[in-house]
């Protein structure tokens, strides 16, 4: 059955492999599972067609026949369930790998995504100030202490590359331009060992046909 991903017409990172298709391609790509790509314009992701694929009118959706599906999430949790390669087979290890996979989206992600967009969210408010950005890396700061020392030495979070790996690396990469995970050579070198996977590549390259494609022509 085709599988069809959304995916920005125009990618606001200039094909950096920053926006969250790139989450599903990556995976997509680890169990080798062929996929399309429909491109939506900014307007289209608000409008009725979209809206009916993702409540919140954003990027990626997942179709599959009849199965519709919207978050990163869900959706690369969908692709590990049905696929080997993604989730380990012992019940436990699974369940733990699942575990990472929340904690990069629930806990890392959200002190990062606030520190990305405070720029041009709080910029006219009263309060945006040096002060504040820096209340906010520090946020950052205070996960990364611990993810660290949770990684310490090892290739991956837990065992084998998993979903929560692949989850975090592309959690951690939004701190590409900041200068914090270089504070970090443990995790400088998980997400470079992340990028280092075959399917990864396969992943960012094609996003980044995209951009290329579409800033051309
Ligand atoms: N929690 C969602 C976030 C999706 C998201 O923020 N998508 C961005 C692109 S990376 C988007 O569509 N932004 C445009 C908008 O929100 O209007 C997920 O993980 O899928």
């Amino acid at each position: 059955m085709t599988i069809t991903i959304t995916a920005f017409e125009r990618s606001p990172d200039g094909g950096k492999g920053l926006a969250r298709d790139m989450r599903v391609r990556w995976a997509l790509e680890e169990v080798g599972q062929p996929y399309e790509v429909r491109l939506v314009s900014f307007r289209a992701m608000k409008e009725p067609a979209h809206l009916t694929l993702h409540p919140f009118g954003q990027i990626p959706t997942y179709e599959e026949g009849d199965l519709a599906l919207f978050e990163t999430g869900a959706i690369v949790f969908h692709i590990a369930e049905r696929h080997g390669g993604l989730l380990p087979d012992d019940a436990h290890a699974r369940a733990r790998a699942i575990t990472w996979m929340f904690a990069a989206l629930n806990t890392v992600e959200p002190p990062i995504v606030e520190r990305e967009q405070a720029p041009y969210v709080e910029r006219d408010e009263t309060w945006y100030n040096e002060e504040r950005l820096t209340f906010l890396d520090d946020r950052i700061r205070a996960r990364l202490d611990e993810l660290s020392a949770r990684l310490g030495e090892a290739d991956w979070l837990d065992g084998a590359f998993s979903a929560g790996d692949l989850l975090m690396v592309m959690v951690l990469r939004r701190l590409d331009g900041t200068g914090i995970l270089e504070e970090y050579p443990n995790l400088s070198a998980y997400v470079a060992r992340g990028e280092a996977r075959p399917a990864y590549k396969r992943a960012f390259d094609a996003q980044l046909a995209v951009f290329t494609a579409t800033s051309t022509g």
